[in-house]
């Protein structure tokens, strides 16, 4: 490689990723896209011409519940076809080999969790931390019961077969964190400790318009860490970026991680 190519960015990140103490990885639908999960916003981000922003809501879910869980069971049932890509993997094996590696996701599609599973860890994994909650969760609408990684299919055809409470017999609802819902509170919490500790911030597949989860790298920023961006798109993370690689994340990401001792 010549000075000034591709490769000098390349080689100063994983210098950077080498020496930094303190690595925080913010992940979002960009690094599953690879796999088949179609992201939120932008090209294939509409469900039947609804936007997230109309779906995703307690109002929505209170309003028709059931054509909520019909965008749901979809989801689910497409993204269980789905299989951890490339840069799920990279991720989980710099996760897995050091201690110092926090991985905070906003995707609820669990394949940062497969891939770990698939290196041969355990789950839950104490430095994968879901902001967004998960699709495999159900939870009541009313009562504090919950049921972790159901896969079994929903019905949405009628009111009388979507899922209900066993507990309080109310509406079931997706595990997830909706528009105008706080985000688990020790999920967020840990996310900042890892943000601010962090001298090295890698930003993968967010659109970084939702909030607070797109604040948690600007922290990082604004406590000294140094950022890049893996996202073919510019994001309001970007003026933030020492960093910048515009390729899909399953492509860039393993060459740069994997090469890295
Ligand atoms: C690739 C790629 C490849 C493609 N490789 N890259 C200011 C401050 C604080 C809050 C607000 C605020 N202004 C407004 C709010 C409220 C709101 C918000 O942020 N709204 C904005 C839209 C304006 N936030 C909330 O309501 C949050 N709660 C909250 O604030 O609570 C406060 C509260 C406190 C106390 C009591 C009560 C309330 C909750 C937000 C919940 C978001 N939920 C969703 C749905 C989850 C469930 C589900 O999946 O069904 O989460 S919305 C959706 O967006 C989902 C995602 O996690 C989230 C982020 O999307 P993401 O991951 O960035 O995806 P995309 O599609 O936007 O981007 C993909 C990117 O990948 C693109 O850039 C591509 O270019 C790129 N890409 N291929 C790499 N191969
Ligand atoms: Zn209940």
């Amino acid at each position: 490689m010549t000075p000034g190519s591709v490769d000098d960015p390349v080689r100063a990140l994983r210098e950077a990723i080498a020496a930094a103490r303190g690595i925080l990885i913010v992940t979002g639908a960009g690094v599953s896209a690879e796999s088949g999960v179609p992201t939120f916003r932008g090209e294939g981000g509409l469900w039947k011409r609804r936007r997230v922003e109309d779906l995703a809501t307690p109002g929505a879910f209170r309003r028709d519940p059931r054509t909520v869980w019909e965008w749901y069971a979809e989801r689910r049932e497409a993204i269980g076809r789905c299989t951890p890509n490339a840069a799920h993997r990279a991720i989980a094996a710099l996760l897995l080999r050091r201690s110092d590696v926090t991985v905070v996701t906003q995707n609820v599609d669990g394949l940062h969790d497969r891939a770990i599973i698939e290196a041969g860890e355990e789950l839950p994994h104490p430095r994968l931390i879901h902001l967004h909650g998960s699709l495999f969760t159900l939870r009541c609408v009313s009562c504090p019961w919950q049921e972790p990684h159901s896969a079994a299919p929903i019905d949405p055809s009628s009111e009388v077969s979507l899922p209900r409470c066993p507990a309080c017999g109310a509406m079931a609802r997706p595990g997830v964190v909706w528009f105008g819902e706080p985000l688990p509170e020790a999920a967020l919490r840990e996310a900042s400790i890892a943000a601010t500790a962090a001298e090295l911030c890698l930003v993968v597949g967010t659109s970084a318009v939702v909030y607070p989860a797109a604040s948690i790298p600007q922290v990082a920023v604004e406590a000294g860490a140094r950022l890049a961006e893996f996202n073919p798109s510019p994001t309001p993370l970007t003026p933030l970026a020492t960093w910048i690689f515009r390729q899909a994340a399953g492509k860039i990401l393993p060459y740069i991680i994997h090469e890295v001792e």
